[in-house]
């Protein structure tokens, strides 16, 4: 997501290749090294660069305006930046799955279909249980993230306020963190919590389309919190629901990557051409954010 909106703001030209997860370990290591698993990596010619911190600083070196690094505040964007990589994306993935292993039919809202159908969500409760294993995800831990989580909020109001983020033009941090911040409003329990807050608005801005959808009420009764200035209860208590879904399967995202692979299927590649104005041999691996 952050890749992808830097190079667009950029008005730089690239193809986009989605992986699907757990092919896209080989894949992405073969082109970007030992080790560089995850998405996102650009190849600019032949030139790989991994991860999105790399990729948006080797893009402020092509195209240098708009810059995501403005004078006078560049030093605090990086921090931020790097902040929303290393402190704040990990909710991104724990609290959404957290939140799905309870409504796992909601899994099909994120591929922007509607919810699944029964053989579908039967399908969405293995893959979410694969998620959680591999992103060490329990109870515990979620309520943990879930405790943590007005903190972190507070800190990005700050770094509005300070007018590191939230300007009319996206910086580096805008990108890294309003992209966690869109994934986490697709949690109906997270919304309380986050609107009307500057990162809503920061998040919405640069990422107004995203898809998906979990019912609030899909976390268990594991603590209550208190949205910022409202009286209403983010978290309720609330029972694992039946599914009711509608739709089949076959049009479940797949998302995370479990440590067995769901599938022998050679891996599939959807390939988008972007829209922008400038043709260059530029090309962005991307996958769901998981
Ligand atoms: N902080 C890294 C995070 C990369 C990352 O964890 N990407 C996820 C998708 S958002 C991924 O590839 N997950 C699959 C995996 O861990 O193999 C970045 O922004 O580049």
């Amino acid at each position: 997501m952050t890749a992808d909106a830097a190079l667009r703001l950029k008005g730089l030209d690239f193809e986009r290749v989605d992986l699907h997860p757990g092919p896209h370990v080989e894949e992405m290591q073969k082109i970007y090294g030992e080790g560089n698993a995850t998405v996102p990596g650009l190849l600019v010619d032949d030139e790989p660069v991994h991860g999105s911190r790399a990729i948006l600083a080797r893009i402020e070196e092509i195209e240098p305006e708009p810059s995501l690094y403005p004078a006078g505040r560049a030093d605090a964007v990086r921090e931020a930046e790097r902040w929303g990589d290393e402190e704040l994306q990990d909710l991104g993935r724990r609290l959404p799955w957290g939140a799905m292993y309870f409504r796992p039919e909601s899994m099909g809202t994120f591929g922007g279909a509607g919810p699944l159908d029964p053989p579908g969500t039967d399908f969405a409760i293995k893959y979410v249980r694969s998620t959680w294993k591999y992103h060490g995800i329990t109870a515990e831990r979620l309520a943990d993230n879930l405790a943590g989580l007005p903190g972190k909020l507070d800190h990005v109001d700050s770094l509005a306020a300070d007018g590191v983020i939230g300007g009319d033009q996206a910086t580096a941090a805008d990108l890294q963190i309003g992209s966690t911040i869109r994934v986490l409003l697709t949690v109906g329990d997270l919304r309380p919590l986050i609107e009307g807050r500057a990162s809503e608005g920061v998040a919405r801005r640069w990422f107004p389309d995203y898809p998906g959808e979990v019912p609030a009420g899909a976390y268990p009764a594991i603590e209550r919190v208190e949205p910022k200035e409202t009286s209403g209860e983010a978290f309720v208590a609330a029972a694992c629901h039946p599914p009711t879904g509608t739709r089949s399967a076959d049009r479940a995202p797949r998302p995370g990557r479990p440590r067995r692979r769901p599938s022998r299927a050679p891996a599939a590649r959807s390939r988008r051409r972007s829209s922008s104005r400038r043709p260059l041999g530029r090309h962005l691996r991307e996958g769901s954010c998981d």
